[in-house]
């Protein structure tokens, strides 16, 4: 099978790992059409599953029969600017971070407040797995089997107080091993409204691909906002922060003009600087059409009712 690629991925960042790549070879060898090449790839899932340091998983609501992204892309192929700026800096940085051990902060506006060990916060929920897509605001997209729990199950442990409007997002910072350059103003924040965390799209997430989620993909927790531009999707969380007013978020701070608060999957509203119309989904040559919402509208549009997503981008 010839695997076309835009310039800007490197070989070594879209060749899929052995193990993907030997049921790769069967399908291709059993000659089936996409389709079905795409139901077999779902169907031997488990074996991968059942090899997952996490443990049993349940299929989550939401995914997508789209074929998924490379482990090998997805884990070289990043954005985590604390570790560089480069989308490769990322995987040979991010292993400077030690991840234990690593405890959660859930604060603020809270009946419950509580600070977590990464195992206690790892065990409250059944974990999931959700294939979901992810789009940068720089229009590459990624579809990936992420493994979490929905985050509305660790907002309602602490109770969330009536005054509570919105959740705050805080992650690691460490100038010893991470950018002391203030290409960002670190710690890298990020914000939702509180009806946006609690929607059950919204996933606490601790592995990819039935594993631990490596470093550079946001070890050990992160959220994952599929409806919103990759960068509302925080990494190596420290903090969960619920306030009555909207947090600044690190983007935001750094461009206002470029950046909104809200960072819906928008191809109506343009970048400043380019297009938001299509996208290049990593592997592939042909751009795609990028759509509403990423493609979640029928799950979340209502939460923007009234709203002018213009204004409000
Ligand atoms: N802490 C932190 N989280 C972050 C970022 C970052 O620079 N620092 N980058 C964001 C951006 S712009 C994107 S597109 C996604 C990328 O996630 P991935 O590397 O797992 O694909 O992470 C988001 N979360
Ligand atoms: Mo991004």
């Amino acid at each position: 099978m010839l695997i076309r690629r835009p310039t800007d991925i490197l070989p070594s960042e879209i060749t899929p790992r052995e193990f993907f790549d030997s049921r790769r070879d069967f399908i291709r060898r059993a000659g089936l059409g996409l389709a079905a090449g795409a139901a077999l790839w779902h169907g031997l899932l488990p074996e991968a599953r059942a090899a997952s340091a996490l443990g049993p998983l349940l299929a989550g609501p939401y995914g997508t029969d789209e074929e998924r992204t490379p482990y090998d892309a997805v884990t070289s192929y990043n954005n985590f600017y604390e570790f560089g700026t480069d989308k490769e800096d990322p995987a040979k940085n991010a292993s400077r971070m030690a991840l234990e051990p690593w405890t959660v902060r859930v604060e603020g506006l809270v009946n419950k407040p509580r600070t977590f060990e990464i195992d206690t916060l790892r065990k409250l929920a059944p974990l999931e797995e959700r294939i979901y897509r992810l789009r940068c605001v720089e229009a590459w997209s990624m579809v990936v089997p992420w493994v979490g729990y929905p985050l509305a199950a660790l907002l309602r442990a602490v109770e969330p107080q009536g005054s509570a409007k919105y959740v705050e997002f805080v992650t690691h910072y460490d100038p010893q091993i991470m950018l002391r350059r203030p290409v960002l103003d670190w710690p890298y924040t990020e914000g939702l409204r509180l009806d946006e965390a609690l929607h059950p799209l919204t996933l606490l997430t601790f592995g990819l691909y039935g594993e631990v989620l490596p470093a550079q993909n946001g070890a050990p927790l992160r959220v994952v906002v599929p409806w919103k531009y990759g960068f509302k999707s925080a990494k190596s969380l420290v903090a969960i922060r619920l306030t009555d007013k909207q947090p600044a978020t690190a983007w935001n701070k750094a461009a206002p003009h470029e950046y909104g608060f809200y960072s819906n999957v928008n191809p109506e509203v343009r970048h400043p600087r380019w297009s938001q119309a299509t996208e290049r989904r990593i592997g592939e040559l042909r751009r795609r059409r990028t759509l509403m919402f990423n493609g979640y509208a029928e799950q979340v549009a209502q939460l923007y009712q009234g709203m002018d997503l213009k204004k409000n981008f």
